[in-house]
């Protein structure tokens, strides 16, 4: 029925609609399907096209500028819709997009319903949407409402006196006094901001401060005043009336703050994201949303789950909760870091025992996300692969992208990793652009907590802005990023000119075209979607080989087996009784079958998908 609905929708579009038209047909797209007879269970899951997605997260800035500004543009993601379309993605997740004084990269929102100026205009994203919904493709957009930017009319008036109506949209306290310095009194209490310093900020117009979790432009939203809430419902019907198919929502968790607002004891302090996660009406609010919104559409919902533990996440993720479809849980993404940008080793059982806990925890009305990237992290290659000589990256970057698309839950691929772009080579802090890192050398190398050379080593290793450089489309100046002329706004990576778009297209051998067979693995066979899945060697700490399996009610049954070896050092594997590497359907290095095998062969970083 879901098919259907999107195959009449791609015959009232056709490829080259005038503006006029692609308006009209963004504008009636996405009410929620006549309601009809839930869908047969497949495995025990109900079926839907949010589990059956494959999802490629655009940077706009960082994508494609159409304009010559440096910038990267709505338009500049329109020109690339048929790339996309060829790799195989089907839903697009575009970070925010919204008018803003950019401290943060748009994360901090000035207007909600207006596009920002250098990504383009409302006419260039409906334009954009309808193209995309051309392709049979959807959008997802972010929707960041834990904070607003300082510059947006709601902070404008909070801040402007006490008994503004505004005034309650945010949280405003009295300083602590200070008794070394009675002018200038302490913050309200010991809450750190992730962006470094105390999370609150005195402002002198009312002499209060305002709470802000991440930059002192980035003012927290108080969402226990019932006209926030309304608010945002609102403006999330705005885009969803135009036609987007869901929403990425940024820090989601963090809307129920802890009532009073205690100081975090010594233990919280270690982990604040935690008790700021669980604050005790997030569910609350998360079913009003649903109820007043979110239900009322066919749409997709995936909560940046920051501070959210397994427990708390089934929570979140339940179906029959009525919260969010799917989360990203923190658990693999972040398990080879420590404290800031500090690096904590990691072994492979430790990842498969994530994935397994997943597995195991998450039920069938619970749906999750596999990710490993994004931009607040650094390249997938550089990260968990290897990008140590041109032949390693290549090989792992095609196993990572193997595993993204062969675990359970729905995929987020971010963008160049289809290239295995690789991290930038930072070694002054002026090539950084990030809030973060700017932040963060003030207070640790300026205070003489760390020396300049370690800061700049653990930013270029962690740092935000690795996966915020420019994509990299061709060998041309700019790497087709911008025209030559243009001056990026972030410097492009160096090795464009050996890794880029255009000399992958032309090599079938390359992680593109991997990424695209693999995607297309994915969307062949349901195993991958609902299928079971099975890790046959917990413990073994090289190889991770894996089953998928669904057995339908007279259908053949489905059985697939992934062996990956994490390394450089090739690996024996002897399969478990009764699993056998029947036919080999993907791997990462050609000519080697052992289609039959018991005991497998695997050289560095080497990848394989068998039917068993
Ligand atoms: O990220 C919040 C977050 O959880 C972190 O990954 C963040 O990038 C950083 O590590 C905190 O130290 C979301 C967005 O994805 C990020 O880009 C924004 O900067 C942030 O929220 C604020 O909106
Ligand atoms: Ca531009």
């Amino acid at each position: 029925m879901k098919h259907l609905y999107v195959f009449a929708a791609a015959i009232v579009l056709s490829v080259s609609l005038s503006p006029l038209q692609a308006q009209r047909a963004v504008t009636t797209a996405t009410p929620k399907p006549p309601a009809t007879p839930a869908a047969p269970l497949i495995n025990g899951y109900q079926p839907a096209w949010w589990k059956e997605a494959v999802v490629y997260q655009i940077y706009p800035r960082s994508f494609q500028d159409s304009n010559g500004d440096g910038i990267g543009d709505l338009n500049g993601i329109t020109r690339h819709l048929d790339y996309l379309q060829k790799l195989g993605v089907n839903v697009i997740w575009l970070s925010p997009h919204y008018d803003s004084p950019n401290a943060d990269n748009g994360y901090d929102i000035r207007d909600y319903r207006k596009v920002m100026r250098e990504f383009g205009t409302m006419a260039d994203f409906d334009r954009m949407l309808a193209a995309i919904k051309a392709r049979h493709m959807r959008l997802i957009i972010d929707l960041v409402v834990n904070h607003t930017s300082d510059e947006h009319h709601w902070f404008a008036e909070s801040r402007s006196s006490k008994d503004n109506p505004y005034r309650n949209y945010y949280f405003w306290r009295d300083g602590r006094p200070n008794p070394a310095d009675p002018a200038h009194p302490l913050p309200p209490n010991n809450y750190p901001s992730f962006f470094s310093g105390s999370a609150w900020q005195y402002d002198p117009a009312t002499q209060q401060f305002y709470l802000h979790l991440f930059a002192v432009k980035q003012p927290d939203l108080n969402w226990d005043n019932p006209k926030v809430r309304e608010d945002v419902f609102s403006l999330m019907r705005f885009w969803l009336d135009k036609g987007v198919d869901g929403f990425r929502m940024d820090v989601i968790p963090l809307i129920s703050k802890q009532p009073g607002l205690p100081d975090l004891s010594a233990d919280e302090m270690k982990n604040p994201p935690r008790p700021w996660a669980n604050g005790p009406h997030r569910d609350e609010y998360l079913q009003e949303m649903n109820r007043e919104v979110l239900s009322k559409y066919d749409v997709m919902t995936v909560g940046e789950a920051i501070g959210i533990e397994l427990g708390e996440q089934t929570r979140i993720v339940n179906s029959e909760r009525h919260e969010l479809n799917m989360i990203f849980n923190f658990d693999a993404v972040r398990m080879n870091r420590g404290n800031g940008y500090t690096e904590r080793a990691w072994t492979l059982p430790e990842l498969k025992a994530i994935y397994d806990g997943h597995a195991q925890v998450l039920g069938k009305t619970d749906w999750d996300t596999v990710f490993l990237s994004n931009h607040d992290n650094p390249r997938l290659v550089s990260n968990f692969g290897d990008d140590s000589t041109a032949e390693f990256r290549v090989r792992s970057a095609k196993l990572l992208e193997t595993m993204l698309l062969t675990l359970r839950g729905t995929p987020f691929l971010y963008q160049g990793d289809e290239l295995g772009m690789t991290n930038y080579p930072f070694v002054r802090l002026d090539q950084f652009d990030d809030i973060e890192v700017k932040n963060a050398y003030k207070e640790k190398v300026m205070t003489g907590m760390m020396p300049e050379a370690q800061f700049v080593a653990e930013a270029h290793r962690f740092g935000r802005d690795n996966a915020r450089t420019p994509m990299q489309w061709s060998a041309a100046p700019n790497a087709g990023f911008a025209p030559a002329a243009a001056k990026p706004w972030l410097a492009v990576n160096p090795n464009y000119t050996s890794i880029n778009a255009a000399a992958e297209l032309a090599d079938p051998d390359s992680v593109f075209h991997y990424t695209q067979r693999a995607i297309a693995l994915r969307h062949a066979h349901l195993a991958f979607v609902y299928g079971d899945y099975r890790d046959l060697n917990p413990t073994h700490s090289q190889v991770f080989a894996y089953t998928r399996t669904l057995d339908l009610p007279g259908k053949p049954a489905q059985r697939f087996l992934v062996v990956l070896n994490f390394g450089q050092k090739p690996a024996e594997y002897t399969l478990p009784e009764g699993v056998k590497a029947r036919k080999l359907i993907l791997a990462n290095i050609p000519g080697t079958k052992e289609a039959g095998a018991s005991t497998l062969h695997l050289g560095a970083w080497e990848a394989r998908v068998y039917a068993y």
